[in-house]
């Protein structure tokens, strides 16, 4: 307000993140989640469930017809996983930065994947954590994975 209205005008993000199956089957939801709240973000939702086929169709509509896309759905319904929506000031680029390189053979040590992930020489890249990569995205599967928020 008033005369610092222009320093907290941005709008507070909301991000979502989820611990895909590998992360869940090797035991680090709790490790993913202390790097989300040591950084200070707000965990608002959180849900440990499993996807389903026509959630990950829309979920990963940009990927339909890609070589690693059916291996990518199928990955994703081996177990279950943990949605969670965290929340902060450029909570969707600051959780991509702990997240890390997609590729968890070259993600910089230091982050999520790097630390945590490898290459198991599977057909898709099984790399512990998604999170949004944009305001856009972070609305739709915000609306998807949590209707009720
Ligand atoms: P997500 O979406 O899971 O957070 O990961 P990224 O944002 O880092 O990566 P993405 O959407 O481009 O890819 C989704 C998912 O597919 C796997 N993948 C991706 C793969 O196995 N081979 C590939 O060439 C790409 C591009 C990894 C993440």
């Amino acid at each position: 307000m008033g005369r610092y209205a222009g320093a907290v005008s941005e709008q507070v993000q909301r991000t979502l993140v989820l611990v895909k199956p590998d992360g869940v089957a090797r035991g680090v939801t709790g490790e993913v989640l202390r790097r989300v709240e040591s950084k200070g973000y707000r965990v608002i939702a959180l849900e440990l469930r499993r996807a389903t086929p026509d959630l990950l169709a829309h979920h990963y509509a940009e990927h339909q017809g890609k070589p690693f896309y059916q291996p990518l759905v199928d990955f994703m319904l081996s177990g279950p996983l943990v949605a969670l929506v965290a929340e902060g000031h450029r909570v969707i680029e600051g959780f991509r930065s702990l997240a890390g390189a997609t590729d968890p053979t070259a993600a910089a040590p230091g982050t999520v994947r790097g630390d945590l992930g490898r290459d198991w020489g599977s057909a898709v890249q099984q790399n512990i954590v998604h999170g949004s990569d944009s305001p856009e995205s972070a609305a739709r599967e915000i609306g998807l994975w949590f209707p009720a928020l």
